[in-house]
């Protein structure tokens, strides 16, 4: 039986494309994320959309990450938000200054929180029922300010917000990445869907929501992939992968050797989601690729392994990010069961 027409598609393209496209195809338009540090992108105010500092590694100067809905699409605003939705999908962007100060506690935890309580608030009141993923992408995320890693102040107040809005920070909980830019606010972008979703755990890592407390004082709380069905396709979102297994660290310096301990974890997420639905067949080759580099340097390494790994041409865009522990020279994530084009 094939499926019906998908209801998401996943497309490519550099600032200067988005540039010249007709308003036929913003309508169908869920949001735009372009990374590189150049000017932005001219995109209409009713589409979500963020700049994000992080430079493209593949001789490009900006790519925009562009979802589109196949539902009769509306755009809306809620205080920091733009979002856009469908019947099933509904996307958002988010920026966030770090300017408020608490005491006890760092600009960059309250924009986090603040930030995740805005996002959960909207997602209650326009009842769509699970996050599918979350983007999160703040500069020096290595930098230690008020005693403590950015990284982990993040965690902090992203742990909070789940708190106060009763959700679990275990166990199914939504696919994430978190990548350090080189400059900017706090951007969040997120897809939601009144569906169901199923967290995937990965058997060779300990679940992040797990991690012991020499990681920071709050855990991560993201899981290792989700997996949905809409439309009549099963669809997979992994999130951010480094090269950790068990909760730790591999490959100190060694980014080709790092990217294939991350492709490990992804392919052992891959078998995973198949256990679950195994009617979806996801195969490493068909799936879509994001790769935060930490030095350019790495970069046609880091690319060689992957193919390498994959073992055909992979659909895969490279861009200059810091991970979220220092020694983590690079971070994958994909995402499979949507159509993707590259342009
Ligand atoms: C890791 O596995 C690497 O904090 O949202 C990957 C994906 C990572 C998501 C997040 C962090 C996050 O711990 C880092």
């Amino acid at each position: 039986m094939s499926p019906a027409s998908p209801v998401l598609r996943l497309e490519y393209l550099s600032a200067s494309r988005v540039a010249l496209q007709s308003d036929d195809w913003l309508d169908n338009v869920l949001g735009i994320a372009c990374f590189g540090s150049g000017s932005s992108a001219s995109v209409p105010a009713a589409i979500p959309f963020a700049q994000v500092d992080m430079p493209p590694l593949d001789g490009v100067e900006s790519v925009c990450e562009v979802w589109h809905c196949s539902e009769p699409l509306r755009s809306g605003t809620r205080g920091a938000i733009r979002y856009r939705q469908g019947e099933t999908v509904l996307y958002g962007i988010l920026n966030r200054d770090e300017d408020s100060t608490q005491a006890g506690r760092s600009p960059l935890q309250n924009a986090a929180e603040a930030a995740y309580q805005e996002i959960f608030d909207l997602l209650e009141s326009e009842g769509y029922s699970a996050v599918l993923r979350f983007w999160n992408y703040f500069p020096d995320i290595n930098r230690e300010t008020h005693g403590m890693e950015r990284y982990r102040q993040f965690n902090v107040g992203r742990q909070d917000a789940f708190l106060a809005h009763g959700r679990s920070v275990i166990d199914n909980v939504p696919a994430a990445c978190a990548l350090g830019s080189a400059s900017g606010a706090l951007t969040v972008a997120f897809m939601a869907v009144r569906a169901d979703v199923v967290g995937l755990e990965n058997p060779r890592q300990l679940s992040a929501f797990r991690y012991p407390s020499q990681y920071g004082p709050r855990s991560p709380t993201f899981s290792r992939a989700g997996l949905l069905r809409l439309g009549g396709r099963d669809m997979l979102f992994i999130s951010g992968t480094a090269s950790i297994v068990g909760h730790q660290s591999l490959h100190d310096r060694d980014a080709a050797a790092q990217t294939r301990e991350s492709m490990n974890n992804i392919a052992a997420i891959v078998e995973a989601a198949n256990r679950q639905a195994p009617e979806a067949r996801f195969n490493l080759a068909d799936l879509c690729y994001k790769v935060y580099v930490r030095h350019p340097e790495d970069a046609a390494a880091v690319r060689q392994e992957l193919e390498r790994f994959v073992g055909s041409p992979v659909l895969a865009i490279h861009l200059r990010a810091d991970v979220c522990r220092t020694e983590l020279l690079v971070e994958i994530e994909a995402s499979g069961g949507h159509p993707t084009q590259f342009q």
